[in-house]
């Protein structure tokens, strides 16, 4: 069966979780940012308000315009949530940024005919456990499958079943719907008569090539195509898994801050078992109340998912950071997983 690609991203992500923790913004123009604008809501947008516009701008096109300042910490922890609730399904995914992933639902799709539903399962349950909406979009790589998030945005979806469907839709379009082409491409885009993606398949690839150079002509040629061969670069998403703390009391007694990293220990300790995997090295992250920030890591000699030996030599990394001031965040993570069925198999 040929791939089945997945690609969700959250709607104005910022200014719709700004939206749900305070409902006094809901259904005014806001955006997120004090002097930049990260992102508008959708009522801002309405007013021409976009990313990466000034705020003083933004304010020009609409007077009533509500700021909200950026709160990176709490949209990361979000994110960490959406990705756990996304890793439920599979770890064959890729995470592009905070509000963005790739997943290969490939092994979960009998028929082409549950593509609707299950991308509707998943904008529910993305929706039920945040209370935040994305958009969806399912093809059959990660170009179609990124254009398609697009089509039906905000919270809606949208699935392109075959590169015929894909090229139809794409053709009557901007150039500038393609992923990669950016403000510059475009304006050289333009200088050659093309405007819209209909425009490009009147040259040849050696045309594109020398007008563009190499990677944007190849780009070019192959996406206006619906070809897009690469992989969802999954091994990245799951390089490693961990947990912080921050505390609002920096703590100075030794006791506590043992106390604390075995805690944060089991906590993540837990996600590891859930996941079948193996750990080969650990790390611990220390923040002092002046800001110093010390890490210390351990590679072990043989992987391991023992709670005790993992305790261990998390408690010997933290014996060999002298606590000279008090303690302001402390993390442990795991890198270098690998899924104890791979392992089993290099065994033999
Ligand atoms: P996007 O997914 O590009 O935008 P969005 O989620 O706000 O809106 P859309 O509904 O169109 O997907 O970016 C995700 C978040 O990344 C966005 O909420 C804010 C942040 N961001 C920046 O901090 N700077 C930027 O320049 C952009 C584009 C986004
Ligand atoms: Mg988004």
């Amino acid at each position: 069966m040929n791939k089945v690609i997945l690609h969700y991203d959250m709607d104005a992500f910022f200014a719709s979780v700004e939206i749900r923790d305070n409902p006094k913004l809901k259904n005014i123009p806001i955006v997120v940012g004090s002097s930049i604008v990260t992102t508008a809501s959708y009522e801002a947008r309405k007013f021409g308000i976009h990313s990466a516009m000034s705020v003083f701008e933004a304010k020009k096109l609409c007077p009533n315009l509500v700021t909200v300042p950026v709160n990176k910490e709490k949209y990361k922890k979000i994110s960490t949530f959406i990705h756990s609730l996304v890793l439920k399904i599979t770890n064959k995914i890729e995470f592009i940024s905070l509000d963005e992933g790739y997943i290969d639902i490939t092994d979960h799709i009998k028929s082409p005919e549950t593509l609707n539903y299950f991308a509707k399962k998943f904008r529910e349950r993305i929706k039920f456990h945040t209370g935040l909406t994305c958009s969806v979009g399912i093809g059959f790589n990660k170009l179609s499958a990124k254009i398609a998030s697009d089509i039906n945005k905000p919270n809606g979806q949208y699935i392109f079943y075959s590169p015929y469907e894909f090229i139809e839709y794409i053709k009557e379009k901007n150039i500038k719907i393609i992923p990669g082409v950016g403000k510059k491409f475009v304006f050289l885009l333009n200088k050659k008569n093309i405007f819209k993606v209909q425009d490009a398949f009147n040259y040849s690839l050696y045309d594109l090539i020398s007008y563009f150079g190499k990677s944007r002509g190849e780009l070019l040629y192959l996406s206006i195509r619906g070809i897009d061969h690469s992989p969802i670069d999954y091994k990245h998403s799951f390089s490693s898994i961990g947990n912080e703390n921050t505390y609002k009391f920096p703590i100075e007694s030794s006791e506590v801050i043992t106390k604390e990293i075995k805690d944060i220990f089991h906590y993540t300790y837990k996600r590891i078992l859930k996941k079948n995997i193996v750990i080969k090295t650990v790390h611990i992250k220390i923040k002092f109340v002046n800001g110093e920030t010390l890490t210390r890591s351990k590679t072990l000699f043989v992987p391991t998912d023992d709670n005790i030996i993992l305790l261990q030599t998390i408690e010997t990394l933290l014996e060999s950071i002298s606590l000279k001031q008090p303690v302001k965040l402390l993390g442990i993570s795991f890198s270098n997983l690998i899924k104890k069925s791979v392992r089993q198999l290099s065994f033999f």
